[in-house]
């Protein structure tokens, strides 16, 4: 298969749901916890010896993002702080030495299939507690200023090994995986520094369909990229403006990574979460650029998804219900976007997302005697094609149609 084959599925599907979950939910500060307050792995250890997520259901996870119309999953098995949450055979710090006593990925790969989702692995390259990942060479290492750490003599082949041997572990033990998501190349850390290439092969070798990103380096938008530089484009907290285009003029895969408030992981003062709304709209933006959304929930340290986020999965679910026919399998317009909001697209029909409705009827440019029929998405009734009185006076308008929206009920000011 090639790329543009094994991302059929993903770009179909367009939304997806992010969860960063680890031992970094119990101080409750964010994922990065362990380098911003340079904590010790001694320090860090209580949280291991302390992790047991006594609600942890992640079929109650895979219910809430299908709910919310998402149609596959990233979790994070290993985040930069080492710990994974897999029974892995080459670390003894993981999820089944902690109270929780239990593989808590094959949980996950097991209940999101069953609702019936695709399944990916996020799986850090960075790791804080392995002894041979070169801390001085990481300027956010947590022991970045130990002297004694510092220092010590390391092996990065050996560090390498566990990290491809424990990517075969992932993909050889929980049957087929949609996603393997790397995070992350930095500096001159990137490509073959990691065996790239190496690793690739391995990967196609055992999940020949499982589809990459582009966080172990090289170049996606290349004409001729590395082996290793993924199947999609990973932006992160940004929508890019003009979507991503190769160096021929080509699209490129892409996801955009967003999470609700300001922490990937749990984090209990962290409030700042994005309305339903800010997140139906950055979803339609993905699509009216060819991209997809992968939306960021951090459980906490029980296991449970903070209310505000399933909240907004809900909100955003209640909108999908009856708007999903424009994002599912839908991509970007060949016209120019609209002053009112954007167009998203699938064959023949033109999914028009109202943003700002304003007064009367909403301008379609170039589409004048184009439109065979206009119905609300929301409740499928009719919407009047019609000229305006005098519309012929106004400029630069001979080419557009009109649509008008009086008396159509709007259920929501962001339907399509
Ligand atoms: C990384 C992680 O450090 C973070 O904790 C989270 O998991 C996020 C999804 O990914 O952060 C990054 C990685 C890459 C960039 C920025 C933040 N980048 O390329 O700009």
């Amino acid at each position: 298969m090639n790329r543009k084959e094994r991302t059929k599925w993903f770009l179909d599907d367009r939304f997806g749901m992010f969860i960063h979950w680890g031992l970094y939910a119990i101080p409750a500060r964010g994922e990065w916890v362990r380098s911003v307050e340079k904590i010790s792995n001694e320090d860090y250890e209580k949280y291991f010896e302390e992790f047991n997520p006594s609600h942890f259901n992640p079929k109650e996870w895979a219910r809430a993002a299908k709910a919310a119309g998402q149609k596959y999953a990233v979790l994070t098995t290993k985040h930069h702080d080492g710990f994974c949450l897999f029974d892995s055979k080459l670390t003894d710090y993981k999820a089944t030495n902690t109270p929780a006593k239990r593989d808590l990925i094959k949980e996950y790969v097991e209940a999101f299939r069953e609702e019936g989702l695709k399944v990916g692995f996020y799986y850090s390259i960075i790791d804080w507690h392995h002894e041979n990942y070169p801390a001085f060479g990481d300027r956010n290492h947590p022991m970045r200023d130990n002297e004694n750490f510092r220092k010590k003599q390391i092996n990065f082949d050996q560090y390498l090994e566990y990290m491809h041997g424990q990517v075969r572990e992932l993909l050889t033990n929980y049957g087929k995986i949609d996603i393997m998501w790397f995070d992350f190349s930095y500096d001159d850390m990137t490509g073959e520094k990691w065996k790239a290439t190496e690793l690739i092969q391995m990967i196609r070798d055992i999940q020949p369909d499982i589809i990459i990103d582009n966080r172990l380096g090289g170049n996606i938008k290349s004409s001729n990229p590395e082996i290793y530089a993924g199947d999609f484009y990973s932006p992160e907290q940004i929508v890019p403006p003009g979507g991503i285009l190769d160096e021929n003029g080509e699209q490129v895969p892409w996801e955009a990574c967003i999470t609700l408030n300001d922490n990937w992981g749990y984090h209990s003062k962290d409030k700042n979460y994005k309305s339903p709304k800010q997140v139906i709209r950055t979803l339609v933006e993905c699509v009216s650029k060819n991209g997809n959304l992968l939306l960021n929930v951090g459980p906490d340290a029980r296991g449970i998804i903070p209310q505000e986020s399933l909240g907004i999965l809900q909100e955003v679910g209640n909108w999908m219900q009856r708007n999903g026919e424009s994002i599912y399998r839908c991509k970007a317009a060949k016209l120019p976007k609209p002053e009112w909001g954007r167009y998203t697209q699938n064959g023949n029909k033109l999914y028009a997302h109202v943003f700002d409705r304003g007064i009367g009827p909403i301008y379609f440019a170039g589409l004048k005697d184009k439109i065979k029929k206009a119905r609300l998405l929301a409740d499928g009734s009719e919407l009047k094609i019609e000229t305006p009185w005098m519309a012929e006076q106004y400029s630069d308008i001979e080419s557009g149609a009109f649509i008008n929206l009086e008396g159509a009920r709007l259920p929501d000011e962001n339907d399509t």
